[in-house]
């Protein structure tokens, strides 16, 4: 292995203070983000995270799949933030900086895409689900979950998925990753819950997959558009043919053209 490589393999240790002082690791289970809701109504206190090695039933936003084979990273933490129930969508922004950032530090040239997705080479390395359980509008809890392919590309996404190990160039150690994952994850966290949007969206535009075209619908008529960044309140922008720029506040964006290499 070259220095350089030994480097890129072994980032100066950060540690997390809260998220993740409790830890459950599972072989298996079907969904942690199904386990960490069951503790988050038992109680379960701020920073619980339950980590498994594979997933039955991992899942995605809208009941969309999330292969979970062994060899990736099946995180999720439970949150109890002092953020009204509003707030809780937008988080999926900061949680995704920390995320693009743990695997920067190991030298896979990772970008963002809205809302959710870390992306390497327009191929998606991770994922971000977050949930809340609240009463009424009163927020009690929020489940994040993170997937992140580190070893292991599943064969039902192998044309449009990539693994760490390949993003990188070199095999990853899967406490090193994590112990970056949640130490800038809280960080994140704590920016977003301290500071609010603002201090989320320059940073998550900086960390932008840049030369995307999207497919969206806004209102429910179709549009293609560049993406240009996002929206004070973290919706996604986009600029059609005309120059004229549109915000998509839900749903999904569908990339249709590759993105340019980052300058990272
Ligand atoms: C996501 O959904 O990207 C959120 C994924 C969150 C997974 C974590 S794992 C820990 C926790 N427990 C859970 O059960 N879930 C969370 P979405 O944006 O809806 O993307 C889903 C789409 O990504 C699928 O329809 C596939 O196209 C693609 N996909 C599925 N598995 C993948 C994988 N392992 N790697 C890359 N892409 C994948």
């Amino acid at each position: 292995m070259t220095f350089e490589a030994l480097l890129r393999a072994a980032p100066p240790p950060l540690a997390a203070r809260w998220l993740g002082s409790q830890r459950i690791d599972l072989a298996e289970c079907g969904s942690t983000n199904d386990e960490a809701g069951r503790l988050a109504r038992a109680g379960a206190r701020h920073g619980t995270v339950v980590i498994a090695e594979s997933q039955r039933s991992g899942r995605g936003r809208d009941g969309r799949v999330w292969q979970s084979p062994k060899g990736g990273l099946y995180l999720s933490a439970v949150l109890r933030p002092t953020i009204p129930l509003v707030s809780v969508p937008p988080m999926t922004l900061a949680i995704g900086i920390g995320l693009c950032d743990a695997a920067r530090t190991f030298g896979a040239p990772a970008v963002l895409k809205w809302p959710n997705d870390l992306l390497v080479e327009d191929r998606k390395l991770a994922g971000v689900l977050v949930e809340a359980q609240s009463q009424g509008q009163r927020l009690d809890a929020v489940v994040v979950g993170i997937g992140v392919n580190l070893d292991t590309l599943p064969e039902q996404v192998s044309e449009t998925a990539i693994s760490l190990t390949e993003a990188a160039g070199t095999l990853i150690d899967r406490e090193l990753f994590i112990a970056q994952l949640l130490a800038r994850v809280e960080r994140w966290i704590e920016r977003y819950v301290g500071v609010g949007l603002e201090a989320i969206i320059p940073a998550w535009q900086e960390r932008m997959a840049t030369g995307l075209a999207a497919r969206a619908t806004v209102d429910g008529a179709p549009l293609t558009g560049e993406v240009t960044g996002l929206d004070l309140d973290g919706a996604l922008l986009l600029r059609d043919e005309a120059g004229q720029i549109h915000r998509v506040r839900s749903g999904d964006v569908e990339v249709i053209r590759p993105s340019v290499s980052p300058s990272l």
